[in-house]
């Protein structure tokens, strides 16, 4: 059975192409840098958005017209699957994404989920032997379930301890089996309300203690995924542990775990923690943690996870930028953790969504190579730096200077000399290639 029936294979027609179903940018076997454009994307769809939302709102139900909605239980699971594996094959997309309970519902004990889940993974390995589509990662859901009111590895409740474990336990078995590049931990219930009820020092040496549990499980199993937190500063908790890479890694590197883990990053929570999208992707790559991309981006106006599909070409082009200095994305990938907006209720949306999120990153792509080729901003960084090349800079860089020898530079000093940061000149710059890109030059 076809669940989109009108719609054929997603192929590269060019930026002059006026067919919506069609990538204007994105041409998966175009070489950029080296490398094709599908090898240096690694673009993933999110289960979650995109088979298993209804698009419902905190005031409004769900408006979703899904063709698989007729189902229910393991047959809408497994309808699910059928309609995840033709979306996958017509968009072309290499990745996929998800949570345990978007591929199989909950039973009515732990045991009954992990057999349900059993069966689905069983279903989904099938469609992927004759598939090109690969697991980007998988994770859990442990925070939508009353269970975990108070939190998952970070809970008051030793039982939701070990209950939140048991399920990454499985997550782990699942992903090896499927053969998963990445395991994430996002801890939407990994954070508190108020500190009048919260022992903080005790929720984040359990956190410790569960992450350094987690990595000992997948050794033990075999299971060599890389392990990828992703930090969110708030939603749903008003202060969540893991808030931006900065405070995930100091977490990572109290509980020794900063040689086990890297970071997946989402565009969205990095406007929530008051940083920049690509602020975040840099602080991870100079300290050698980008692991992992959650491409969407955030309404400029709100102040929660909008989750948007990205198609503010800024953006990816600042992004990618980061991305290419980073040598690719190694076993990450950039995973639409996008959803369609609840007026996009048609399964055709589900399609333009994602080609118009794939053709802004590969726009992206295209702008941050030339900037680089060109030699744009590096130069001028270079340059804003040289003093730090030789004499004084060149002993502090080194190591060699110290309080008494810097006291006697100031001392000989008369004037000190600064030069423009040239920032209008950097962002006319910046217009100027993205203009060129969008005139095919
Ligand atoms: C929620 C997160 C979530 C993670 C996976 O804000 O982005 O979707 O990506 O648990
Ligand atoms: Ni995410
Ligand atoms: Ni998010």
């Amino acid at each position: 059975m076809a669940y989109f029936e009108n719609i054929d294979k997603i192929k590269y027609e060019g930026s002059n192409s006026t067919n919506p179903y069609s990538f204007k940018f994105y041409n998966p076997e175009e070489v950029v840098g080296g490398k094709t454009m599908e090898e240096y994307l690694r673009f993933g769809v999110a289960y979650w958005h995109t088979f298993t939302e209804d698009l419902s709102d905190p005031f409004g139900v769900g408006t979703a017209q899904r063709s698989w909605d007729k189902f229910d239980g393991m047959d809408l699971a497994k309808a699910r699957v059928e309609a995840a594996f033709e979306f996958f094959e017509k968009l072309n997309v290499p990745y996929f994404c998800f949570h345990d309970v978007d591929i199989a519902p909950e039973g009515s004990s732990l045991r009954e989920s992990n057999q349900n889940l059993d069966s689905i993974v069983a279903m989904i390995k099938d469609y992927m032997k004759d598939s090109k589509t690969k697991l980007l990662w998988n994770t859990v859901n442990n925070f939508t379930h009353p269970r975990f009111v108070h939190g998952a590895a970070s809970a008051n409740n030793a039982d939701v301890f070990a209950f939140a474990a048991a399920k990454v336990k499985k997550g782990l078995e699942v992903g090896k089996e499927l053969g998963a590049e990445n395991y994430v931990f996002w801890g939407g219930r990994e954070g508190y309300e108020t500190l009048l009820n919260t022992d903080m020092k005790l929720e984040l040496d359990n956190l410790g203690r569960f992450f350094n549990m987690a990595v000992n499980y997948a050794e033990e199993i075999g299971f060599d995924a890389q392990f990828l937190i992703e930090p969110k500063p708030k939603e749903p908790t008003s202060h969540q542990y893991d808030f931006d890479v900065a405070s995930g890694y100091a977490f990572l590197q109290k509980y020794d775990l900063a040689d086990k883990f890297k970071f997946n990053i989402e565009a969205n929570h990095a406007t929530l923690a008051g940083h920049t999208f690509e602020h975040e992707l840099h602080y991870a790559r100079v300290n050698g943690l980008l692991g992992s991309v959650d491409a969407n981006q955030g309404h400029p106006l709100l102040g929660w996870d909008t989750d948007e599909f990205p198609t503010d070409l800024y953006a990816t082009t600042l992004a990618m930028y980061e991305i290419i200095k980073n040598g690719g994305l190694g076993r990450g990938g950039l995973n639409f953790d996008a959803k369609v907006r609840r007026g996009s209720f048609t399964p055709e949306d589900l399609f333009l969504a994602h080609i118009a999120g794939m053709d802004a990153f590969a726009v992206g792509l295209r702008v941050a190579q030339k900037l680089l080729d060109d030699n744009v901003l590096e130069g001028i960084v270079k340059d804003r730096y040289s003093s730090f090349y030789e004499g004084i800079g060149k002993e502090i860089v080194d190591g060699t200077s110290d309080f008494q020898k810097l006291e006697q530079h100031a001392l000989q000093l008369d004037e000190i000399k600064h030069e423009s940061g040239r920032l209008e000149l950097i962002k006319a710059n910046i217009n100027q290639y993205l203009l060129k890109a969008y005139a095919g030059e």
